[in-house]
């Protein structure tokens, strides 16, 4: 590193030589280099000297009450900025405690980088503190998972980790970084080039894509969360507009079209999907949440796009498959391919949106119901009146979300985060902490089961201590609605499925600092709510909702 400049705070030897940090240090840099601000974590002796490297380089340290919600911070970070989240996790039960989200994360495609602590090489095999090997059980879940063997390894590592995270599909890259190499010192290498950008698909699929399109009468495109990570919300819209197709979102595609374009449905996808004579099915594989490949028609043409090969065989015959990560660069693509012909979809448009309005007329009653406790269609209808247009709102728990998955509109990409298809309760309240560090000046709510407030509700402390506030909501039905009302089906009973019914976590919260709201009546949530978002503290409105209401729910399990 000749002529490389000796930066402030490193140690240089003689003069011409390249500086040193410690490892810490090291991975602080690194990380800053790649535009990481925000690290979240939960201390642990063996990570001090990447909290020292971060202090040093001005990455803010995000300390959160469990391993979890560090890692599930990380991810909301990666969901709503689209850049890599980071977290660091204490050895042994710190990485342990972040497995779920880590498996979590690697699922949705979300980039995240996971560091570890790790008991010191020297002593390795002789039953350090909090010794065990990471790598063995983080690698099923992870992209990348690997040991700095130096201090010197570690600007390399981290710099392939981000790169490795990022690169689709996204996943989790996670590096662990022994006591004694992170606390030692290591010269800082050149400055690495930089990734190339992602491309699209290359011409000859998007034209033979764009044959199977030609000439279809019922057309329709089901897009999904990598249309989110490769940046395609804008092609998606000029694709839809100028062939006029009719679009279905899932996942973190949400908001990818406005809920309010004429070409957005929702509430017609199983007769839109099954009618179709051509599908573009766009960043989202064919698994449970597609039917497997059911969802469409024995004689649906499937197109698929995606930014990346799919980790499963597709479950049914494709007639055609582009592949690369600028999604938006291959719709582009298509829309050209598919030159200035005549759309010939009107009548079809016609017909679902007039069924789709039927649907939503169908929907009143619940969304008016009267009753106390509430219904939670009602309480969604009143959320939407406080609601901003860029609102990001979260959901964790169960009937109560799938309810709001149906009732809450999206009209900006990034603005509604799910666990996914890896369904893991308790990611909310990282997801929120991140949203709202990411977009202090927006509304960030998050949509709680009284069983999922559970299982993070601490971090109520979390946010309090940090001033982020956030606004939950509680949909409190002292049950586990999702299970009981399936095994009470099935089996006529149910056991293990009940909670405390009017648990006042309202109360709770207040105890922690923030603000709380409890709701028995319909006609008191609305101005609760807006009590919650003036609070100018996190605040935690705590709606009982009425545990008969069952979900009209097409069983998933398999
Ligand atoms: C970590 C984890 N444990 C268990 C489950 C199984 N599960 C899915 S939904 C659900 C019930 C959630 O209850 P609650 O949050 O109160 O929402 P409700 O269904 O009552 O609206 C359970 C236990 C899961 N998905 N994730
Ligand atoms: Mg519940």
């Amino acid at each position: 590193m000749e002529g490389t400049e000796i930066l402030p705070g490193a140690d240089a030897g003689a003069a011409g030589e390249a500086p040193s940090f410690h490892g810490g240090r090291l991975i602080a840099r690194r990380l800053k280099a790649h535009g990481v601000s925000k690290l979240f974590t939960l201390s642990g002796g063996h990570l001090f000297s990447i909290y020292d490297g971060c202090r040093e380089e001005g990455v803010e340290i995000v300390d959160v009450r469990h391993e979890s919600t560090a890692a599930f911070a990380a991810e909301g970070w990666a969901k709503v900025t689209r850049e890599v989240g980071v977290c660091a996790l204490t050895a042994g039960p710190g990485v342990t405690n972040g497995i779920s989200a880590m498996a979590s994360a690697q699922a949705n495609h979300s980039p995240i980088v996971v560091l570890g602590g790790r008991a010191p090489a020297l002593r390795w095999g002789q039953g350090s503190l909090q010794e065990i090997d990471h790598v063995p059980f983080v690698r099923p879940l992870a992209k990348l998972a690997a040991t700095a063997e130096s201090a010197a390894e570690i600007p390399g590592l981290v710099d392939d980790a981000i790169a490795t995270a990022l690169a689709p599909h996204g996943g989790v890259a996670f590096v662990d970084f022994p006591l004694d190499h992170v606390f030692s010192e290591a010269a800082e290498p050149v400055e690495p080039e930089h990734e190339r950008s992602p491309e699209g698909a290359d011409a000859g699929a998007v034209e033979r894509a764009a044959e199977v399109l030609a000439g279809a009468e019922r057309p329709v495109i089901m897009a999904g969360t990598d249309l989110y990570w490769g940046h395609g919300e804008r092609a998606l819209r000029e694709l839809a507009e100028r062939l006029r197709i009719p679009v279905f979102l899932n996942g973190l595609a949400r908001g990818c079209l406005p809920a309010d374009h004429e070409l957005f449905l929702s509430r017609t996808r199983g007769q839109a999907l099954k009618g179709a004579d051509v599908a573009l099915v766009i960043g989202v594989p064919m698994d449970f949440r597609l039917g497997f490949g059911g969802s469409f028609g024995e004689d649906t043409e499937i197109v698929v796009i995606d930014r990346a090969e799919p980790e499963r065989v597709h479950p049914r015959a494709v007639a055609a498959e582009c592949y690369g990560g600028a999604v938006g660069a291959t719709l582009e693509g298509l829309l050209a391919a598919a030159g200035s012909r005549a759309p010939a979809s009107e009548r079809w448009i016609a017909e679902l949106r007039a069924a789709e309005g039927e649907r939503r007329e169908g929907e009143r009653a619940e969304v008016e119901d009267g009753r106390a406790p509430l219904h939670p269609m009602r309480l969604y209808a009143g959320l939407a009146k406080v609601l901003d247009r860029d609102a990001i709102v979260i959901g964790d728990g169960g009937d109560f979300v799938s309810y709001a998955g149906r009732v809450v509109d999206s009209y900006e990409p990034g603005c509604w985060l799910d666990p996914g298809p890896f369904g893991c309760l308790g990611t909310g309240p990282g997801y929120a902490l991140a949203a709202k560090l990411a977009h202090p000046e927006r509304q960030v709510v998050l949509m709680l089961g009284d069983g999922a407030f559970g299982f993070a509700g601490m971090e109520y402390d979390t946010l309090v201590r940090h001033g982020v506030n956030v606004v939950g909501v509680i949909g409190n039905n002292g049950i586990w609605a999702l299970e009981k009302h399936p095994m009470e089906f099935l089996y006529g009973y149910s056991v293990a499925a009940d909670l405390r019914p009017e648990t006042r976590y309202d109360q709770m919260v207040e105890a922690l600092g923030a603000h709380g709201e409890l709701v028995r009546r319909p006609e008191e949530l609305v101005p609760a709510l807006e009590r919650a978002f003036a609070a100018g503290r996190p605040a935690l409105v705590n709606v009982l909702t009425d545990p008969s209401v069952v979900y009209p729910r097409k069983s998933n399990l398999a």
